[in-house]
Protein backbone atom coordinates (compact mmCIF):
# COMPACT_ATOMS: atom_id res chain seq x y z
CA UNK A 1 0.00 0.00 0.00
CA UNK A 2 2.34 2.31 1.13
CA UNK A 3 4.72 1.68 -1.83
CA UNK A 4 1.95 2.60 -4.30
CA UNK A 5 1.84 5.84 -2.81
CA UNK A 6 3.65 8.32 -4.62
CA UNK A 7 5.84 10.92 -2.77
CA UNK A 8 3.74 14.08 -2.87
CA UNK A 9 1.19 11.86 -1.90
CA UNK A 10 1.97 10.49 1.18
CA UNK A 11 3.80 14.34 1.85
CA UNK A 12 -0.02 15.22 1.15
CA UNK A 13 -1.50 13.06 3.33
CA UNK A 14 1.21 11.39 5.74
CA UNK A 15 -0.97 9.87 7.98
CA UNK A 16 -1.78 7.24 4.71
CA UNK A 17 1.92 6.28 5.82
CA UNK A 18 1.70 6.32 9.42
CA UNK A 19 -1.55 4.30 9.32
CA UNK A 20 0.02 1.84 7.11
CA UNK A 21 3.40 1.46 8.61
CA UNK A 22 1.02 0.50 12.07
CA UNK A 23 -1.25 -1.78 10.13
CA UNK A 24 2.04 -3.54 9.06
CA UNK A 25 3.71 -4.03 12.66
CA UNK A 26 -0.17 -5.13 13.89
CA UNK A 27 0.62 -7.87 11.27
CA UNK A 28 3.64 -8.86 11.35
CA UNK A 29 2.76 -9.03 15.25
CA UNK A 30 -0.33 -11.27 14.61
CA UNK A 31 1.56 -13.22 12.29
CA UNK A 32 4.53 -14.06 14.84
CA UNK A 33 1.87 -14.75 17.34
CA UNK A 34 0.04 -17.06 15.71
CA UNK A 35 3.59 -18.79 14.66
CA UNK A 36 4.22 -19.32 17.64
CA UNK A 37 0.84 -20.96 18.70
CA UNK A 38 1.10 -23.04 16.05
CA UNK A 39 4.53 -23.86 17.10
CA UNK A 40 4.05 -24.98 20.57
CA UNK A 41 3.94 -28.72 21.39
CA UNK A 42 0.13 -29.42 21.58
CA UNK A 43 0.48 -30.77 25.44
CA UNK A 44 1.48 -27.21 26.43
CA UNK A 45 -1.85 -25.97 25.28
CA UNK A 46 -3.79 -27.54 28.01
CA UNK A 47 -3.03 -26.72 31.62
CA UNK A 48 -3.06 -30.78 32.91
CA UNK A 49 -3.07 -34.22 31.05
CA UNK A 50 -6.15 -34.43 32.84
CA UNK A 51 -7.51 -31.29 30.74
CA UNK A 52 -6.07 -33.19 27.80
CA UNK A 53 -7.68 -36.29 28.22
CA UNK A 54 -10.95 -35.00 28.95
CA UNK A 55 -10.64 -32.70 25.76
CA UNK A 56 -9.83 -35.65 23.66
CA UNK A 57 -12.08 -37.56 25.08
CA UNK A 58 -15.56 -34.83 24.63
CA UNK A 59 -14.04 -34.43 20.61
CA UNK A 60 -14.69 -37.78 20.18
CA UNK A 61 -17.60 -38.22 21.08
CA UNK A 62 -19.30 -35.45 19.68
CA UNK A 63 -17.51 -36.83 16.43
CA UNK A 64 -18.77 -39.96 17.10
CA UNK A 65 -22.59 -38.16 18.23
CA UNK A 66 -22.90 -36.74 14.71
CA UNK A 67 -21.37 -39.34 12.85
CA UNK A 68 -23.74 -41.57 14.15
CA UNK A 69 -26.76 -39.53 13.59
CA UNK A 70 -25.39 -39.97 9.75
CA UNK A 71 -25.41 -43.81 10.11
CA UNK A 72 -28.59 -44.24 11.39
CA UNK A 73 -30.29 -42.11 8.16
CA UNK A 74 -27.44 -43.99 6.02
CA UNK A 75 -28.58 -47.25 7.27
CA UNK A 76 -32.04 -46.88 7.28
CA UNK A 77 -32.73 -46.49 10.80
CA UNK A 78 -34.02 -42.85 10.52
CA UNK A 79 -35.56 -41.61 7.85
CA UNK A 80 -33.16 -40.41 4.99
CA UNK A 81 -33.51 -35.94 5.77
CA UNK A 82 -30.62 -34.90 3.14
CA UNK A 83 -30.15 -31.87 5.03
CA UNK A 84 -29.57 -33.39 8.35
CA UNK A 85 -26.73 -35.99 6.81
CA UNK A 86 -25.07 -32.46 5.58
CA UNK A 87 -25.14 -30.77 8.71
CA UNK A 88 -24.27 -33.49 10.99
CA UNK A 89 -21.72 -34.79 8.58
CA UNK A 90 -20.36 -31.19 8.39
CA UNK A 91 -19.76 -31.12 12.16
CA UNK A 92 -18.01 -34.46 12.29
CA UNK A 93 -15.64 -33.48 9.90
CA UNK A 94 -14.76 -30.56 11.60
CA UNK A 95 -14.36 -32.65 14.65
CA UNK A 96 -12.11 -35.28 13.40
CA UNK A 97 -8.74 -33.42 13.87
CA UNK A 98 -9.71 -32.30 17.41
CA UNK A 99 -8.56 -35.25 19.35
CA UNK A 100 -5.43 -35.42 18.03
CA UNK A 101 -3.63 -32.34 19.27
CA UNK A 102 -4.83 -33.80 22.73
CA UNK A 103 -2.23 -37.05 23.14
CA UNK A 104 0.69 -34.95 24.13
CA UNK A 105 3.35 -36.54 27.00
CA UNK A 106 1.53 -37.38 30.10
CA UNK A 107 -1.68 -38.08 28.81
CA UNK A 108 -1.00 -41.67 28.83
CA UNK A 109 -1.84 -42.25 32.11
CA UNK A 110 -5.38 -41.55 34.02
CA UNK A 111 -8.78 -41.86 33.22
CA UNK A 112 -8.19 -43.58 29.65
CA UNK A 113 -8.40 -46.19 27.19
CA UNK A 114 -5.49 -45.49 25.18
CA UNK A 115 -2.76 -48.22 24.98
CA UNK A 116 1.06 -47.10 25.57
CA UNK A 117 1.17 -47.86 21.44
CA UNK A 118 -0.37 -44.46 20.78
CA UNK A 119 3.28 -42.74 21.83
CA UNK A 120 5.10 -46.03 21.56
CA UNK A 121 3.90 -46.36 17.58
CA UNK A 122 3.41 -42.78 16.89
CA UNK A 123 3.85 -42.66 13.08
CA UNK A 124 1.34 -45.64 12.77
CA UNK A 125 -1.08 -43.72 15.63
CA UNK A 126 -1.28 -40.56 13.55
CA UNK A 127 -1.50 -42.39 10.04
CA UNK A 128 -4.73 -44.24 11.13
CA UNK A 129 -5.95 -40.79 12.45
CA UNK A 130 -5.17 -38.93 8.97
CA UNK A 131 -7.25 -42.47 7.11
CA UNK A 132 -10.36 -41.75 9.88
CA UNK A 133 -10.21 -37.79 8.76
CA UNK A 134 -9.53 -38.76 4.79
CA UNK A 135 -12.40 -41.26 4.76
CA UNK A 136 -14.97 -38.39 7.03
CA UNK A 137 -13.65 -35.87 4.23
CA UNK A 138 -15.14 -38.19 1.62
CA UNK A 139 -18.46 -38.87 3.85
CA UNK A 140 -19.02 -35.40 3.92
CA UNK A 141 -18.57 -34.44 0.19
CA UNK A 142 -20.88 -36.98 -0.50
CA UNK A 143 -23.09 -36.09 2.28
CA UNK A 144 -23.09 -32.28 0.70
CA UNK A 145 -24.69 -34.36 -3.04
CA UNK A 146 -27.76 -35.20 -1.22
CA UNK A 147 -27.53 -38.89 -2.98
CA UNK A 148 -28.07 -41.45 -0.23
CA UNK A 149 -26.36 -44.05 -2.13
CA UNK A 150 -22.94 -41.82 -2.35
CA UNK A 151 -23.37 -41.08 1.41
CA UNK A 152 -23.85 -44.88 2.23
CA UNK A 153 -20.79 -45.99 0.20
CA UNK A 154 -18.63 -43.48 1.95
CA UNK A 155 -19.84 -44.03 5.49
CA UNK A 156 -18.78 -47.96 5.69
CA UNK A 157 -14.78 -46.50 5.21
CA UNK A 158 -15.07 -44.04 8.18
CA UNK A 159 -16.65 -46.95 10.28
CA UNK A 160 -13.96 -49.52 9.27
CA UNK A 161 -11.05 -46.64 10.21
CA UNK A 162 -12.62 -45.82 13.34
CA UNK A 163 -12.50 -49.63 14.34
CA UNK A 164 -8.64 -50.26 12.72
CA UNK A 165 -7.48 -47.59 15.62
CA UNK A 166 -9.91 -48.53 18.54
CA UNK A 167 -8.57 -52.49 17.67
CA UNK A 168 -5.05 -51.39 18.20
CA UNK A 169 -4.77 -48.30 20.20
CA UNK A 170 -7.37 -48.40 22.57
CA UNK A 171 -8.01 -50.88 25.74
CA UNK A 172 -11.39 -53.37 25.71
C1 LIG B 1 -19.39 -45.15 15.58
C2 LIG B 1 -18.71 -44.92 16.79
C3 LIG B 1 -17.51 -45.49 16.71
C4 LIG B 1 -17.34 -46.11 15.38
C5 LIG B 1 -16.98 -47.54 15.47
C6 LIG B 1 -16.94 -48.17 14.10
O1 LIG B 1 -20.48 -44.76 15.28
O2 LIG B 1 -19.14 -44.27 17.83
O3 LIG B 1 -16.58 -45.47 17.62
O4 LIG B 1 -18.60 -45.91 14.73
O5 LIG B 1 -17.89 -48.23 16.27
O6 LIG B 1 -16.59 -49.50 14.19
Amino acid sequence: MIEKLSASEAFINPTIVVENAGMKKLILAAAVVSGLIAALPAAAQFQKPEDAIKYRKAAFNVMATHFGRVGAMANGRVPFDAKAVAQNAEIATMMSPLPYSAFGEGTDKGDTKAKPEVWTEGDKFRAAAAKMQEEMTKLNAAAKTGNLDAIKTAFGPVGQACKACHDHFRKE
